[in-house]
């Protein structure tokens, strides 16, 4: 335990948004537990726990309704803690679900006037991500969808909702901003049904955009957990697909509501896993927590859960480390036939090889006696885990 690294430094690129330590604790059913934070006063914050980046929402860095003059001055403050500490602003976004406007949606609702005024608040906030310098606006479309199921015929929906994405697109492109777009899925919560439910449906849609080079993947450990799905095999398809272009690292129970929970506190084995991934391909974007404490925790409690979603990513990733550097794991991965997939299985078609294939002998019985001890090496990821 002596050699692993659990502090984090710049390089690891930790990121925070201001909703997340800063959240105030409140929930559907109970008012706030504890104070707002500044945004000043947060990125001194992250800085003492040695954290990198910052992201926010356009409305938690400048709530709606803040006249000008107080927006200068809160951008001001918020500029000067950033020079200040070296803290960079990783990531913005848009609050496109809070207002009651949005309660039919935003990009997709079925008033045209919302869906307007949608995508200019998008615009705005870019305007503000552009000026502070985040190379990534992440789009999580958190009303985008039904409760009632023939509100809305969904197949225009989802060209509404494709129209905005190649809209929004072309506006960065005309300022020349050098900032790409990543989509967020999550299938329920706030609506019932959201459009873009998961990692899968959300990178099919890219692919239909005018311009899906320009649009990538933040994908969240909750969402695709709340789906009952295994986040470490979205994430590799996604890096795979070369679309992960942002990642909201949390926690969360299978079947619940959307926890936030805390990083490495839950999925154990799927968070080691997952680490060992981002590890492995040399995934280089912000490792972006978006979780909130416990709503029982305030004033050192919030920034102990900073600390520990940071502590847990290094532990995590020197455990893989030692994983992969384990004879054990090395000869269980090769009786598994771990490396063996890596090698072509007959290469690109042509009449020659399928007339050849089609002449070949299988000793399918005698192939089914193989035994893979996939047993043994899980048991060493588990060991590995619980340090023994
Ligand atoms: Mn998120």
């Amino acid at each position: 335990m002596n050699d692993i690294r659990l502090t984090p430094t710049r390089e690891d690129k930790f990121a925070f948004g201001l909703w997340t330590i800063g959240h105030i604790g409140r929930d559907p059913f109970g008012d706030p537990t504890r104070e707002p934070i500044s945004p000043s006063d947060f990125v001194n914050g992250l800085d003492e726990v040695g954290a990198w980046g910052v992201s926010f929402h356009d409305d938690d860095l400048l709530p709606p309704g803040t006249s000008a003059s107080e927006r200068e001055n809160i951008k001001k403050s918020f500029r000067k803690a950033l020079d200040d500490t070296g803290i960079v602003v990783s990531m913005a976004t848009t609050n496109l679900f809070t207002m009651p406007c949005f309660k039919d949606g935003a990009f997709t609702s079925n008033d045209p006037q919302v869906r307007k005024f949608a995508i200019q608040k998008v615009m705005n906030s870019i305007d503000v991500g552009a000026e502070f310098g985040a190379p990534t606006i992440v789009f999580w479309g958190g009303r985008e969808g039904v409760e009632a199921a023939g509100s809305k015929y969904p197949l225009d929906a989802l060209e509404r909702y494709r129209e905005a994405m190649n809209f929004l697109v072309g506006y960065v492109k005309d300022q020349g901003y050098r900032m790409k777009f990543a989509m967020e899925p999550k299938p329920n919560e706030p609506r019932g049904d959201t459009f873009l439910p998961t990692i899968g449906h959300t990178m099919a849609f890219i692919e239909t955009l005018d311009d899906p080079s320009m649009v990538g993947l933040n994908p969240e450990v909750a969402h695709e957990t709340m789906a009952g799905l295994s986040f470490y095999q979205g994430v590799a398809q996604a890096i795979w697909q070369k679309k992960l272009f942002h990642i909201d690292l949390n926690d969360q129970k299978i079947g619940r509501y959307d926890q936030d929970l805390r990083f490495g506190s839950e999925g154990i084995k799927d968070d080691f896993f997952l680490v060992r991934l981002l590890e492995r391909t040399g995934y280089s974007g912000p490792k972006h927590f978006d979780s909130r404490p416990y709503r029982s925790e305030h004033g050192e409690g919030v920034w102990e859960f900073a600390r520990n979603s940071m502590r847990n990513y290094l532990a995590f990733a020197a455990k893989a480390k030692a994983y992969d550097n384990d004879p054990k794991v090395k000869e269980a991965e090769s009786l598994a036939g771990v490396d063996a997939l890596a090698n072509e299985t007959i290469g690109k078609y042509s009449k020659a090889l399928a007339e050849k294939l089609k002449a070949e002998n299988f000793d399918y019985e005698q192939l089914a006696k193989r035994n893979y001890f996939n047993e043994r090496l899980d048991q060493l990821a588990i060991d590995h885990i619980f340090g023994l």
